[in-house]
């Protein structure tokens, strides 16, 4: 279904709890939906609510290792030509759907270059070629992304990649395949120096209580390592700031040690300490 609302105008898309294919079920497990309502009550605006039925393709074999690769792209080319008249509409797309192989469909239909948050565990940058377990879910970068030049994906003649690399920010990356993380290293190339001004107050404060302005719900340590450690990999990081580390604000020992033990964490983790069980690479 498409949600749209007038103030601000909303049009949301939900692929249809009823459809199997943007449920988890298309690509192994078979969940039922529980889709929340969303209703012009809920968020007070004007909801235009629209509900996608896609088509089952049948004998659609995998192409490579994707699975489903026909019923996935149909199903996504219609999802793209909606999310194109949302937007024509002026109107704020939401799509509500299971799958996350969906965004190929959503994202090639909202066709702007502009930035994509990818909030995920998951980098979802594998190919046919490269995924271990055929989910098309795993895979939808990997089709938007210009460089990777997927193509001859049975179901997908349509589509036209229209993200480049640097387009994308991924959020919360905690489980990425090996192969996966070469295709990263290879597509993700910065090319300038990168500087990184790093204050200790984005993190939750109760890991930096001697610092000067904390602000709650920060970043977790986990997040902040990982931002370290990525930039690191990137043989790019030419200068790093660690600031707003402030002992004498600290109301005791143990404040003022856990302070400085994160942001020496952190700034470790700019300089090549890789955790334990951090992923294996040739850098
Ligand atoms: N990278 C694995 C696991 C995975 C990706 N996205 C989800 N799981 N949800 C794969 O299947 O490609
Ligand atoms: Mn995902
Ligand atoms: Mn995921």
């Amino acid at each position: 279904g498409i949600y749209s609302r007038q103030h601000p105008e909303v049009e949301g898309l939900l692929t249809s709890a009823t459809s199997p294919i943007f449920q988890q079920g298309n690509s192994g497990t078979d969940q039922q939906s529980h889709l929340p309502k969303v209703t012009p009550a809920a968020c007070r605006c004007d909801v235009k609510d629209r509900e996608l039925k896609f088509d089952i393709i049948p004998n659609d074999h995998p192409y490579h290792n994707a699975k489903n690769p026909r019923t996935v792209g149909r199903a996504n080319e219609k999802l793209a030509s909606a999310v194109e008249e949302v937007k024509k509409d002026g109107r704020t797309c939401l799509v509500v759907g299971g799958d996350h192989s969906l965004a190929i469909g959503s994202i090639s239909g909202h066709a702007k270059t502009e930035p994509v948050i990818w909030f995920d565990a998951h980098a979802d940058i594998n190919t046919p070629l490269t995924s271990l377990s055929g989910n098309m879910h795993g895979q939808p970068v990997a089709f938007l992304l210009k460089e990777l030049k997927v193509s001859g994906v049975p179901g997908f003649e349509w589509l036209k990649p229209c993200l480049s690399a640097e387009d994308i920010v991924y959020i919360g990356l905690r489980d990425v395949d090996d192969a996966e993380h070469s295709l990263m290293e290879d597509t993700f190339k910065a090319s300038k120096p990168i500087h990184l001004s790093f204050d200790v107050d984005g993190l939750d404060p109760p890991l930096t209580p001697a610092t000067g302005t904390p602000v709650p719900g920060g970043v977790t340590l986990r997040e902040g390592i990982y931002v370290a450690e990525q930039l690191y990999k990137t043989g790019l990081l030419s200068a790093v700031d660690t600031v707003e580390i402030n002992p004498r604000l600290g109301k005791t020992q143990e404040e003022v040690d856990s302070t400085v033990n994160t942001a020496v964490s952190i700034i470790l983790s700019g300089f090549g300490k890789a955790r334990e069980g951090s992923h294996s690479c040739s850098y």
